[in-house]
């Protein structure tokens, strides 16, 4: 079917997580007999028209006085609404769905963890090469090919070593300008993550940082200080990509300390390494550091590796 006629027939199994403050519920379903998700989101207030909130057609259509008590009043109301410029709501669906998926956006508690060299080497390298198998990099590979999204391209550089794809994230509802999300996806296929890499890679990020800017600058005149430009560790996919978020944008747990990490200080450390490389010899990089991040009780690498660690046990990947 179509997309609008497999959301339509999304059959309800339960909620996998949901965030008043955020205003966010994520849903478990099937369409077809095979497992779905549908998240949405309640989008924030359009800051261009303000000035109608209160017109009842352009704004709040209907009003219901709860409550007053001397100078303070509350009411419940509706807004007028429009799913092509003004819509109340951003839904995503992932379809058909992996247990990966499930996990990724149930309800779970964190863990801080310290990702040692030796146990990246030993089982966090491991896991990563699972996770770029099956397909499931499809969706990046599609839009380096131009085969999904080109339309929406924002800038590319088309050099095979040096070059990327700057577009909206799928996050984004392509409107708001203070929840303004971009994602950066580079053409080389040899970087999985942050650990692979090394002071060799500085004049790349830096040009991957310059570019970056100006094309998002220019295109959506915003001044450079308000973007936030950062990377996961870990990530959810293993081909290297980056994350341009509006300042204003309050993003939970995908900006915050113990997953993501800012770009410039990717590039600082990188510069530190150069220094101390020449100082001893010895090739440095990302693969060299403890990496401290959160991990869910749901996400593989605490059930297949953290977990057992912390409990004096065996990994198991
Ligand atoms: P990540 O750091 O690997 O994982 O970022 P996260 O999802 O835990 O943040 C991947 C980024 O790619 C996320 O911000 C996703 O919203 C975004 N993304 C994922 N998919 C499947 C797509 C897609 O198909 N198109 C676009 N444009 N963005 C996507």
């Amino acid at each position: 079917g179509t997309p609008e006629e497999n959301i339509r027939s999304f059959k309800f199994e339960r909620v996998l997580n949901q965030d008043t403050g955020r205003k966010t519920l994520n849903l478990l379903g099937t369409i077809d007999g095979q497992y779905a998700i549908i998240t949405a989101e309640k989008t924030a207030f359009s800051a261009t028209s303000p000035a109608t909130l209160v017109s009842p057609d352009q704004g709040l259509t209907a009003l219901n006085l709860l409550q007053k008590n001397d100078i303070y009043h509350w009411f419940m109301g509706t807004i007028a609404q429009s799913a092509a410029d003004n819509a109340a709501v951003k839904v995503n669906m992932i379809y058909p769905c992996t247990d990966v998926h499930i996990k990724k956006y149930s309800a779970q508690q964190l863990h801080m963890v310290v990702e040692t060299p030796e146990i990246y080497d030993k089982y966090v390298l491991k896991y990563i090469k699972q996770k770029t198998e099956g397909g499931r990099l499809n969706w990046v590979y599609n839009i380096l090919s131009h085969k999904e999204e080109s339309e929406k391209i924002i800038f590319e550089d088309e050099d095979p070593k040096m070059g990327f794809i700057l577009l909206p994230d799928l996050k984004w509802d392509l409107v708001t300008m203070t929840t303004l999300y971009l994602s950066v996806i580079v053409h080389r296929t040899d970087i999985r993550s942050i650990r692979d890499f090394t002071p060799a890679h500085i004049p790349f990020l830096n040009g991957l940082r310059t570019k970056v800017l100006n094309a998002v600058s220019e295109k959506y005149s915003l001044s450079r200080d308000f973007l936030k430009i950062y990377v996961h560790y870990q990530p959810s996919y293993y081909h290297f990509h980056i994350h341009v978020v509006h300042i204003s944008h309050d993003m939970g747990a995908s900006a915050s300390v113990g997953k993501a990490i800012l770009l410039d200080e990717v590039i600082q450390v990188l510069e530190v390494m150069k220094i101390a490389q020449s100082a001893s010899g010895k090739e440095l990089g990302y693969k060299d550091l403890d990496m401290t991040y959160t991990l869910g009780e749901e996400h593989d690498l605490w059930k297949k590796v953290f977990g057992p660690l912390s409990s004096g046990a065996e990994p198991t990947i």
